[in-house]
């Protein structure tokens, strides 16, 4: 498998997963900007969005969405228990959490952030979205070891990337003790810091890469 990326950005979600899977893959830089692929190549040519993660599969297929990818990869683990088996009301609800954290907090919270050209005053409006999100979570966490419940998942990847952002657009966590302690038990786990180490993440807080 071939996973295409950009250094801390959601494809680390996908590159968490595979080193908690796992399985064999090589990974592929590319410039989030100009879509380069390192190495040399038009990402366009591989996804037309022009947008990471994609997996490209040993068969040629190409997996894009974060979400459904690292469901793919759990199901091809199940002894891991990445992921609930499908047909599960636990299923369901890790899929309800997977699109919290894509919708609700990455594109309709942190992303705007990172645009240029949005004034203040509406990333304003996605601050205080993030903070009432936040403070959810951090109730949920007062209770629950993961975001699941008592099980790590690939759940906890898409959470623990998600909020790695707030350092990058100043987003003050302080306020969300049981997120920072979460956030900590997440980071020291082999899979994470294997892929923030392959990224160039290590030591974090890393400045955004260029
Ligand atoms: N819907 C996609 C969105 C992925 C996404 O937003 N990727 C960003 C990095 S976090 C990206 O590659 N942005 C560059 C672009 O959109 O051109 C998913 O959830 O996988």
């Amino acid at each position: 498998m071939k996973l295409f990326y950009a250094p801390g950005s959601s494809s680390l979600l996908v590159h968490i997963v595979l080193h908690e899977a796992g399985l064999p893959f090589t990974a592929v830089r590319i410039d989030e900007h100009t879509k380069i692929i390192d190495g040399g190549g038009d990402y366009k040519k591989v996804n037309p969005l022009g947008y990471v993660p994609a997996l490209e599969l040993d068969d040629g297929t190409l997996l894009t969405e974060g979400v459904a990818i690292v469901q793919y990869i759990a199901d091809q683990v199940p002894h891991k228990k990445l992921a609930p088996p499908n047909d599960t009301i636990e299923r369901t609800k890790l899929q309800s959490w997977l699109n919290f954290f894509a919708s609700e907090m990455h594109k309709g919270g942190f992303s705007p952030l990172f645009y240029k050209g949005i004034p203040e005053e509406a990333k304003a409006v996605f601050r205080a979205r993030l903070a009432a999100r936040f403070a959810h979570l951090d109730e949920h966490l007062r209770d629950n070891e993961y975001i699941m419940g008592q099980d790590h998942s690939v759940v906890d990847a898409h959470f623990f990337v998600v909020s790695n952002w707030a350092n990058w657009v100043n987003f003050d966590l302080s306020p969300y003790p049981n997120v920072l302690s979460y956030r900590n038990r997440i980071a020291a786990r082999a899979a994470v810091r294997s892929a923030m180490e392959a990224e160039g993440l290590i030591p974090w807080p890393s400045s955004q890469p260029a």
